[in-house]
């Protein structure tokens, strides 16, 4: 086990599949022989599931803050998410209690709660070691669109932007596209090129300046960002993300495992 954990923050637009890549992501490391911690940090997760290791909800809940400060679910967010900062000793004293390799950190449902909040900066300062990595997830019913690839391009560099840390582009639930689709957006991420044709295709935008200033700040920006296929539901792509996060904390070799391979079920 390594001395320090590694931390991943999960976040993406609502529903992108951030609650269950978190926990098949944590399955497959406990399986392939690492030890992982989830973390839930997203009080409105209506989630009977239970088996977030620290959940926030135990200190920070949706209801509880609508019902207590008489607000409607979305100022009941905003609210929450500062009271979370407050809670964020006893989130991070909990996390000291079990050693580990990996924490996984789920974000709330909506990732401009996680990326504007000020109150998100000393979440993430409290929880960060040196190891410390966002996987942005895409999710296929947005990423699938050439302007809808663009806008998650640059939420994922305006999220790295915010928080400084090195980000993981996860294109989302795979298995619901067919393999050309996916295939087809993981080249705008690898050749902009292709990417700024696709946008151009899809719908000619009249000011001519705007697109080429587009076309520009694609052609930086694509490049920047690795995007690597998923599946939670079939399990596939999270050996290479396992693999892609080693190499981003400087590792850039496997751990050594703490305890054997589970066998599979
Ligand atoms: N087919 C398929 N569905 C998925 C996959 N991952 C998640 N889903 C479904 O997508 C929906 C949203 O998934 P969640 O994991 O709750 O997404 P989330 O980002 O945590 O959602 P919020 O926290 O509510 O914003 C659920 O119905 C999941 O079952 C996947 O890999 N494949
Ligand atoms: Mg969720």
């Amino acid at each position: 086990m390594a001395e320090e954990p590694a931390t991943v923050y999960f976040t993406g637009t609502a529903g992108a599949g951030k609650t269950t890549i978190v926990r098949a992501f944590g399955e497959w490391l406990k399986t392939a022989g690492y030890d992982a911690v989830v973390v839930n940090l997203d009080p409105g997760s209506e989630s009977r599931d239970t088996t977030a290791d620290i959940d926030i909800r135990e200190w920070v809940r949706l209801s509880d803050v609508m019902d207590e400060y008489a607000l409607g679910p979305n100022g009941a967010q905003v609210a929450a998410a500062d009271l979370i900062a407050l809670k964020i000793f006893e989130v991070k004293q909990a996390l000291e209690e079990l050693r580990t390799d990996y924490i996984l950190v789920d974000t709330p449902g909506q990732v401009e709660l996680f990326a504007f909040r000020e109150s998100s900066r000393a979440i993430v300062d409290a929880l960060s070691g040196d190891r410390s990595a966002i996987a942005f997830l895409f999710d296929p019913t947005l990423a699938k669109s050439p302007s809808g690839f663009v806008s998650l391009l640059m939420l994922s560099a305006t999220v790295e932007f915010r928080f400084r840390l090195p980000t993981l582009n996860l294109l989302t639930k795979t298995d619901l596209l067919p393999a050309d689709r996916v295939q087809e957006i993981l080249g705008w991420a690898e050749e902009p090129g292709r990417l700024g044709d696709a946008v151009t295709t899809e719908a000619p935008t009249p000011d001519v300046q705007l697109s080429a200033e587009m076309y520009r700040a694609i052609e930086s920006l694509a490049p920047l960002a690795t995007l690597l296929a998923t599946s939670a539901t079939e399990r596939t792509g999270l050996e290479a993300m396992y693999q892609r996060l080693q190499q981003t904390f400087g590792a850039g070799e496997d751990l050594e495992p703490s305890h054997a391979p589970l066998e599979p079920d």
